[in-house]
């Protein structure tokens, strides 16, 4: 499990020499190493050697013209003549390097692309310039020369096993040559986030808008997403990479990710002046990195406010590297503006895409949407929007500076040596008499080394956390008398055989959450042995509640999040620091309105499709708008197949979902199995697929091929409804605005 990284000192040659402060400067590649180095990150990388592209490889991309003319430059040290060839193109310097340097850059990607193909690493970044997504087939643009994105693509496809390459194009500038290049190709799906203000910024075409989807058999596989405004921040960019990215990475279902990566995005940059912070791009990142069993690479394009480029970099490949998601502020819904974008692509690209067809959001837009997008370069219209557009109100370089150096205090960062503690209970402490489950074995042929955490018993006290010991003694008493025969219950609360399991049980979750703020380990997992008869269990007492107002008492926590999977009903809860998200079958008479408890499921056929539009426009929003400072998440993995219900959901979605929330709260998760009366055929298999999400090896391609059907929609529609007015990120699911 190993992250590549190329580069090359070379990289710092090519410079414009008539103007010392032109942007696309050699400074952009040493600040992005020097931040990398300082945060120790290169170290930790398999440095992957760099090397010239061959000739083969620049004309799979490129014309005989186009490359024999850069290379007719080159040691050509007239800098006057070099100006003057410059000139002929938009926005093009040239220094008598540049032919080699591009070779080096196109060559240092493929070499990156390849090494992840042959499993030589697991994914990589590559610090290149000059950059490329503006070059194209027969024309230098915008910085560019050579394709360098394109190009290992191609490499990818012709040389390689990989057969289906997403390319998502944060850069701030529409990638208009890499859409070119692939522009009626299937098996390259191109999605580019870039700012557009309808047609009115640099490269001005009208092809970079959201109704350009491809051409031919690519029909559908280029997806455009233009910000008609400036000053678009993190909530703009997640609400995108939730409702359309991730969507459509899951039904395109690629081997490989190529990120064409550009900071010019980020907070700060004077060409983008955009407002996203630097952990955004990590966090784009962490929810690429699971669709592609790991095949992920960044390539580096724009950016040209340093600190920001530096950052956004560095922390895009600490993400690579596994490192948890630095939090972000808590999230609301986009902008009036990205919303309607969001909207149109939707709406354009819900023919070729049945993510988009059964989108709740789809239906309630579709009498609505305004096909009024094709607005030429010169209309009166667009000039109005082009002059009202400046949101964006020059943030002072000392304000920025504050900004940004918060940001980057921040990133210094959790990271605890211990990706994983694992507690399994032991037969010992255990009412029950089952043999002792071989799950450790099994994890560990699995996922290799595992890190044990004691059991310990909780107190009385612990559990007087979220109980009084009225309730304890009155669930003890139900419990004698249903088993009056029983020898094995005692009197006391103290022998009390049923209460002891439960003690142990509460106790090693307190230790979970213990060595968590210790900083000991990011996550943690407890797996409970099955009990013969559930209602031996004292199922009245919630041990996720107990944990966290332990977590609340001694950590001094605000906001935790528990999410219950469970197929039957178990008690809400209320409390302002803790949200209790629970999907379930039966809802009915509980009461729904407090903000503190989302209800989500009420149908007995759940299976992947619905359960992943679920988490995207439900769950993800809301937890990201709380911003939760611990999440648990309690499961008997019983949503299964095998159970009698109908419920579909495949273990891989567990995984998936423990990976999705372990992007918030600094990856401080805590998977705890609750107590079962017989394992469902699958526990096995989700209980790996969450390990290896919280240990950061590639989990199974997530395979959502069911379109969602009506009465999903409209169960969906309805928790959306239910929860609108507690939780902003949900307006994006509706028309108006409640
Ligand atoms: C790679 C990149 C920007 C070109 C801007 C020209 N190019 N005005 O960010
Ligand atoms: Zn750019």
């Amino acid at each position: 499990m190993m992250t590549g990284v190329v580069y090359d000192d070379d990289f710092t040659v090519h410079g414009c020499l008539w103007d010392e402060n032109y942007s696309e400067s050699p400074q952009r590649f040493t600040s992005i190493l020097q931040r990398c180095n300082s945060l120790g990150l290169i170290d930790r990388c398999v440095k992957i050697d760099a090397r010239p592209a061959t000739r083969e490889e620049l004309l799979s991309k490129h014309t005989i013209e186009h490359v024999d003319l850069l290379k007719s430059t080159q040691d050509l040290h007239d800098e006057e003549l070099l100006e003057n060839i410059s000139s002929e193109y938009d926005s093009i310097y040239l220094h008598p390097f540049t032919y080699k340097q591009c070779l080096l850059a196109a060559g240092s990607s493929i070499e990156l692309a390849k090494a992840v193909a042959d499993g030589r690493v697991i994914n990589g970044m590559a610090i290149v310039r000059p950059p490329g997504h503006h070059a194209m087939k027969s024309e230098y643009c915008g910085y560019c020369f050579f394709n360098n994105v394109a190009i290992a693509a191609q490499y990818l496809l012709d040389k390689t096993t990989v057969r289906k390459i997403l390319i998502v194009d944060w850069d701030i500038h529409h990638g208009q040559a890499t859409q070119q290049m692939f522009y009626d190709d299937p098996r390259v799906l191109y999605f580019s986030i870039h700012r557009y203000e309808h047609g009115q910024f640099w490269p001005n075409l009208r092809e970079s808008d959201f109704d350009h989807v491809g051409h031919g058999n690519g029909t559908g596989f280029n997806v455009n997403v233009p910000l008609n405004k400036t000053a678009m921040k993190n909530d703009d960019y997640m609400a995108i990479t939730h409702y359309l990215l991730i969507p459509l990475a899951i039904e395109f279902s690629p081997d490989f990710i190529i990120i064409s990566s550009g900071y010019d995005s980020a907070i700060g940059d004077p060409k983008g002046e955009m407002l996203v912070t630097p952990a955004c791009y990590a966090h784009i990142t962490q929810k690429l990195m699971n669709l592609t069993h790991g095949k992920i690479i960044s390539i580096l394009e724009g950016g040209y406010y340093l600190k920001s480029l530096a950052e956004g970099a560095a922390l895009t490949l600490r993400a690579l590297l596994g490192d948890p998601c630095p939090v972000i502020d808590s999230l609301r819904q986009p902008c009036d503006s990205v919303m309607e974008t969001i909207r149109s692509v939707i709406h354009v690209h819900a023919m070729y895409w049945d993510c988009f067809k059964y989108s709740i959001l789809y239906s309630e837009i579709l009498p609505e949407i305004r096909y009024d997008f094709v607005v030429e370069k010169s209309t009166e219209k667009s000039k109005i929007i082009y002059q009202t557009r400046n949101m964006y109100s020059k943030i002072d370089t000392k304000r920025l500076d504050t900004i940004l150096n918060n940001i980057i205090t921040d990133t210094r960062l959790f990271n605890p040596p211990i990706r994983m503690g694992l507690i399994i209970e032991t037969v010992e402490h255990s009412i029950t008499n089952t043999e002792h489950s071989d799950v450790y074995e099994y994890l560990k042929s699995h996922v290799g080394h595992l890190h044990i955490l004691n059991e310990r018993q909780s107190t009385i006290k612990e559990l007087n956390l979220a109980h009084s010991t009225k309730h304890i003694e009155y669930m003890i008493q139900m419990n004698q008398q249903k088993y009056t025969n029983d020898n094995n219950y005692f009197e006391s609360i103290e022998n009390n055989l049923a209460l002891n399991t439960f003690r142990y049980f509460v106790g090693s979750l307190l230790q979970i959450i213990d060595s968590i703020f210790e900083s000991k380990i990011r996550s943690g997992i407890y797996v409970k042995l099955p009990v013969e008869d559930s209602a031996k269990d004292l199922c009245f007492l919630n041990a996720s509640v107990i944990s966290a107002k332990y977590a609340i008492q001694k950590y001094k926590l605000k906001r935790i999040l528990i999410i219950e999977l469970n197929e039957d009903i178990s008690q809400l809860h209320y409390d302002d620091q803790i949200l209790v998200i629970s999907v379930q079958r039966i809802l009915n008479g509980l009461s729904l309105e407090n903000k503190n408890i989302t209800a989500l499921w009420s149908k007995e056929i759940l299976n992947d499709a619905d359960f992943t539009t679920m988490m995207l426009h439900l769950i993800l929003p809301i937890a990201y708008e709380y911003n939760p400072e611990l999440i648990i998440m309690s499961t008997k993995f019983d949503l299964n197949m095998n159970t009698i219900s109908g419920i579909q959901i495949t273990p891989i979605i567990y995984g998936h979902l423990t990976q999705w929330l372990s992007t918030l709260a600094n990856g401080k998760l805590m998977v705890c199995e609750q107590k079962v009366n017989s394992y469902s055929i699958y526990r096995k298999e989700c209980l790996l697929e969450c390990s290896k999400a919280l240990l950061g090896i590639p989990i199974s391609k997530l395979c959502v091929k069911k379109q969602l059907n009506l009465e999903t929609k409209q169960i969906l529609h309805n928790n959306i409804k239910r929860h609108i007015k507690n939780w902003k990120s949900l307006q994006l699911n509706i028309n108006k605005l409640v």
